[in-house]
């Protein structure tokens, strides 16, 4: 074949695409081209070889133990961010979350699977409020013991979405109850892909019924950002734009700064309390990758 094509998922020198058709092709790419990320446009020749990736819209990643950007897929419209009560997440994943996938100009959308089970009355569950007040979704759903998706499937209907989360939180088996021929799927990818069993080790694509996409990621166990500038983390922080032009100093980082608008907002309410200590928690940690 040749022509367009959108990948599916990639591995060290292989991956598969999707064709305009719809059929499934395994690709070679020589790594002079760069790595084709999953969500990625690509261009390959007769022979199955990739020969141009096309400019990407977004990427999302996390930070590796050094502090490095990992891209896991391209051109999201979305990122899907999953959170249960079990198994609970640490205090700061859902804030790193959120600002990974806006520091990425990607729009984050909260997802609380297992709705099943009590709602801890602890942070994120009772702060939510705050991530609603920026215009970000929260989106209450469970998969068991009978799913209720809620506002989840109208949602994923256009684009493409990526599932993110700690394992165990249920992605996997949200793309359950959202891609109905999901088995029939998966056995075509390991048919290409040559690979008997197929293993969550990657980011993969997968096709919802409406002809949208969503990518399931495999879990990790803590989210890592990666290193960056304060002005790139603040990017994650929205609430903060409108009011930092009152700060003395240009280049104030909100922490012990006199005449700090920001700090100043935090004491009065404006900015919620629980909003502005994750910025100092989130700042700190960057001190400590690049420290790394
Ligand atoms: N009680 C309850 N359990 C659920 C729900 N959704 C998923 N689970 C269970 O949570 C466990 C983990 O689900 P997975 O879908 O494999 O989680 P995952 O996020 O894909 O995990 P990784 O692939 O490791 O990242 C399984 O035992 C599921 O049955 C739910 O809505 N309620
Ligand atoms: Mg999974
Ligand atoms: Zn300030």
């Amino acid at each position: 074949m040749t022509g367009d094509a959108l990948v599916i998922e990639a591995h060290s020198n292989r991956g598969v695409a999707a064709t305009d058709s719809g059929e499934l092709t395994a690709f070679h790419f020589p790594r002079r081209l760069g790595r084709p990320l999953p969500g990625d446009r690509i261009s390959l020749d007769q022979s199955g070889t990739l020969i141009a990736i096309r400019d990407r819209t977004n990427e999302f990643g996390r930070g590796d133990n050094r502090g490095r950007f990992k891209p896991l897929a391209a051109n999201l419209d979305r990122a899907l961010i999953v959170i249960a009560a079990e198994p609970a997440p640490s205090p700061d994943l859902l804030h790193r979350y959120v600002a990974a996938a806006l520091i990425r100009g990607i729009q984050p959308v909260i997802v609380i699977n297992k709705s099943d089970l009590p709602r801890p009355d602890r942070p994120p569950f009772n702060d939510l409020a705050d991530f609603s007040a920026l215009g970000i979704p929260v989106i209450p759903c469970r998969c068991r013991p009978s799913p209720d998706l809620g506002a989840l499937p109208a949602l994923v209907a256009k684009g493409v979405s990526l599932l993110a989360g700690q394992s165990g939180v249920g992605k996997t088996s949200l793309l359950n109850a959202l891609v109905p021929d999901l088995a029939q799927q998966t056995g075509e990818l390991s048919r290409v892909t040559g690979k008997g069993t197929h293993t969550t080790t990657s980011a993969t694509l997968h096709r919802l019924p409406s002809g949208a996409w969503l990518v399931d990621t495999p879990g990790v166990w803590e989210y890592g950002l990666w290193t960056m500038k304060s002005p790139e983390l603040e990017r994650g922080f929205p609430e903060f734009a409108a009011l930092e032009a009152g700060c003395r100093f240009r280049d104030c980082k909100h922490l012990t700064e006199p005449a700090c608008a920001i700090r100043a907002a935090s004491e009065s309410g404006q900015i919620p309390t629980a909003r502005y200590q994750a910025w100092v928690r989130l700042l700190r940690e960057q001190e400590r990758l690049v420290a790394h």
